[in-house]
């Protein structure tokens, strides 16, 4: 089953209203199977009225021609749909059709008592057919509504945006219907389905400089992008676009991840972390080695095994809070991010081929 967004959600975003069921004429414009479909004044989205859905009903369908004439299909708009309300929790499938066949299909669960904008994915839909035609929007209720069901204002939205935008060498991710990408100008482009469009499409968790961080409900569960393309899939680094003789040297370093050698009691390697499936400190699901710090000081020695290590990336958790100093023999490190969980994510930079020394200090 696919995710539905809330209304708070879409409400940031340009939208047209198509149908707003403020007049007698409105219910018209609605086809529905096995219940009535009438003007109700007794509850609505916005205005005095909405329609109601009779219980039994089985589908409701609406000709978008007809709401579309004299206007550009489908113009800027990205997404199509409806505001639904139940007072209870309803399943339904919401469809687009266009020349007798599915183009966009969803199987959705409305929550009791709120209105919730269930929508499509108009380009998605149209990339599947001919872009021109102005197709069909089909509401679908596999038992018959138990209840009555509400629906108010048909609404077109556009939600072409940027969701982050990171400096020049860093990535930035656009959206646009029910995908996104995520970008190194210039480098590489990923496109991803969200999980409104598909039940295993991908969930943004983290942005910042260094990396995004997706997780999924489907099959795969969790990805990194780094801006340098290390991309890593549950676990395993597969380095988009790129220098070839880079991405070689960055599955390597991954796969023969160096050994940290943490100075006393300065802190400690964490070889226990959920990422880390060997319990040898390198958590291979994110592409980090995790350090916890014993204090505002720590020091450690990275000492590569026979493998370089391509630009290791540090999670050094428990640091006191304050600004992070990190020096790589002796030169500043410019790569250093505070994570919403507190811990500090450390991108060291170049490729190490023998024993160096980092320290990482908090100051005021
Ligand atoms: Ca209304
Ligand atoms: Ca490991």
């Amino acid at each position: 089953m696919q995710m539905v967004r809330t209304e708070g959600q879409l409400a940031k975003y340009p939208f047209f209203t198509l149908l707003s069921f403020e007049t007698e004429a409105d219910p018209v414009f609605v086809r529905t199977e096995g219940g009535q479909a009438t003007a109700d004044a007794t509850r609505r989205h916005t205005g005095g009225g909405s329609l109601r859905l009779a219980p039994g009903t089985k589908s409701a369908v609406v000709k978008l021609a007809s709401l579309h004439s004299g206007r550009e299909w489908p113009g800027r708009w990205t997404l199509i749909g409806a505001y639904c309300y139940s007072s209870r929790p309803q399943v339904l499938s919401a469809a687009f059709e266009a020349d007798g066949r599915t183009l966009e299909q969803y199987t959705v669960e409305i929550p009791a008592n709120q209105w919730t904008p269930v929508v499509l994915d108009i380009l998605s839909a149209l990339s599947r057919g001919s872009a021109n035609t102005i197709g069909t929007l089909r509401f679908t209720f596999p038992d018959g509504l138990p209840e009555g069901l509400w629906v108010d204002d048909l609404v077109e939205i556009d939600n072409t945006g940027t969701l982050y935008d990171g400096p020049a060498d860093g990535l930035s991710i656009g959206e646009k219907g029910f995908s996104f990408t995520v970008e190194r100008s210039g480098r590489f482009k990923q496109t991803f389905r969200t999980p409104e469009a598909d039940p295993a499409g991908w969930k943004i968790e983290e942005t910042n400089p260094i990396r995004v961080r997706l997780s999924s409900r489907g099959p795969q569960r969790s990805m990194l992008i780094y801006p340098d393309g290390r991309q890593i899939i549950d676990g395993v680094l597969q380095p988009l676009l790129g220098n070839p003789a880079d991405a070689a040297g960055l599955v390597a370093s991954h796969n023969s991840p160096a050994r940290i050698a943490v100075t006393g009691d300065t802190g400690r390697l964490d070889r226990n972390s959920p990422g880390d499936a060997n319990n040898d400190g390198y958590a291979e699901q994110s592409g980090t080695y995790q350090i916890i710090a014993g204090g505002p000081r720590l020091e450690m020695r990275i000492e590569p095994q026979g493998v370089p290590a391509v630009r290791p990336l540090l999670e050094v958790r428990e640091l006191p809070k304050g600004s992070v100093l990190v020096t790589m023999e002796g030169v500043l490190v410019e790569r250093i991010v505070r994570l919403e969980n507190g811990s500090t994510l450390i991108e060291l930079p170049g490729v190490l081929t023998r024993p160096t020394l980092v320290n990482v200090r908090v100051g005021q």
